[in-house]
């Protein structure tokens, strides 16, 4: 795997309300995600923090949404630097929490555009993040990327998104924890999770398989967007909302595996670690494992039966 992987720090915190996911760049830099990516013959260029972009002042009629302002500046900053970064390379946006990716997946989805190429979403998480800024009763925005993205009105206060993902190119993966203002939301739009019941019924094989053919049809992008509180708290409980009933260390690995094998992946998201909830940053060097299984690191050499 020869990518030439552009890391851009996030420290986004703003999207919810456990302070400490600004800590997270730094330590998935602690961590050594960089040497790890070198390791496995990845060219690696870290563009250090992004600087939010203060914006006009915004309001919404929500009085439980916090924080807008701030967010919104994250928002058109990070949108830039996905942008920019897609152009140069492989980006990896380090978090901070998920209302990141009303930027990251703005600025892909601008690139994907450009390049005349249908993009498609995958979304590693506990959580739907289908709220819009009127439904979210905790007010913490790092519950509403995916509606934002997939083209949901009530976001007057954010920049129009204009390039809507499709339902049907976004997967919801790992799915466990879903408000019923968004579960009604996602019946209307058409959006079917694979939620952890089916993984449990199906595996996690066949239906990331189907998503990542689908891909493959359509010479698609793929961005994938991997909340830490997809895993299973026991092995990460560094994050904000953990929900019981998790991917394993091994299921996670093979979602990583599969994708690496995929050679689909465009551009990818580690959000939602707040170091601060660890102990010996036992969760950021989880997720650098995780993510050098992505980048093409086996954890042996398979003994494969020659046919
Ligand atoms: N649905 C709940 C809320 O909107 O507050 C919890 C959202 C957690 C979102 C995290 C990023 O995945
Ligand atoms: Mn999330
Ligand atoms: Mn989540
Ligand atoms: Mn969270």
């Amino acid at each position: 795997m020869n990518q030439h992987c552009i890391l851009v720090g996030a420290p986004v915190d703003s999207g919810q309300s456990n302070p400490g996911c600004l800590m997270g760049p730094a330590s998935y830099r602690v961590a050594g995600l960089a040497a790890t990516l070198e390791e496995l013959g990845c060219r690696v260029s870290d563009r250090g923090d992004v600087t939010p972009r203060p914006a006009a002042p915004l309001g919404c009629d929500n009085p439980a949404v916090h924080s807008l302002g701030e967010t919104v500046a994250w928002q058109n900053a990070l949108a830039e630097a996905a942008r920019a970064a897609m152009a140069e390379g492989f980006p990896v946006f380090l978090g901070g929490d998920h209302s990141l990716s009303l930027g990251t997946v703005a600025g892909v989805a601008a690139h994907a555009a450009a390049q005349n190429r249908p993009l498609f979403l995958l979304w590693l998480d506990a959580h739907s993040d289908f709220h819009t800024l009127a439904s979210t009763r905790s007010g913490n925005l790092h519950g509403t990327p995916v509606a934002y993205v997939a083209g949901l009105g009530g976001f007057e206060a954010f920049p129009p998104f204009d390039c809507p993902v499709p339902a049907e190119r976004i997967c919801l993966f790992g799915i466990r924890s879903v408000d019923p203002d968004e579960r009604a939301a996602m019946g209307e739009h058409g959006l079917v999770p694979v939620d952890m019941r089916e993984l449990d019924e199906r595996g996690f094989v066949a239906p990331l398989k189907a998503f990542l053919d689908r891909v493959r049809a359509e010479n698609g992008l793929l961005h994938v967007s991997f909340d830490v509180d997809f895993l299973d708290p026991s092995i990460a409980p560094a994050v904000g909302t953990t929900v019981p009933g998790g991917a394993t260390f091994r299921e996670a690995h093979l979602v990583m595996e599969m994708l690496h094998e995929s050679g689909l992946v465009s551009s990818l998201d580690l959000v939602e670690l707040n170091p601060f909830l660890d102990e010996r940053g036992r969760t950021a060097r989880l997720v650098v494992d995780l993510t050098a299984s992505l980048m093409g690191r086996k954890v042996f050499d398979r003994v494969t039966r020659s046919l």
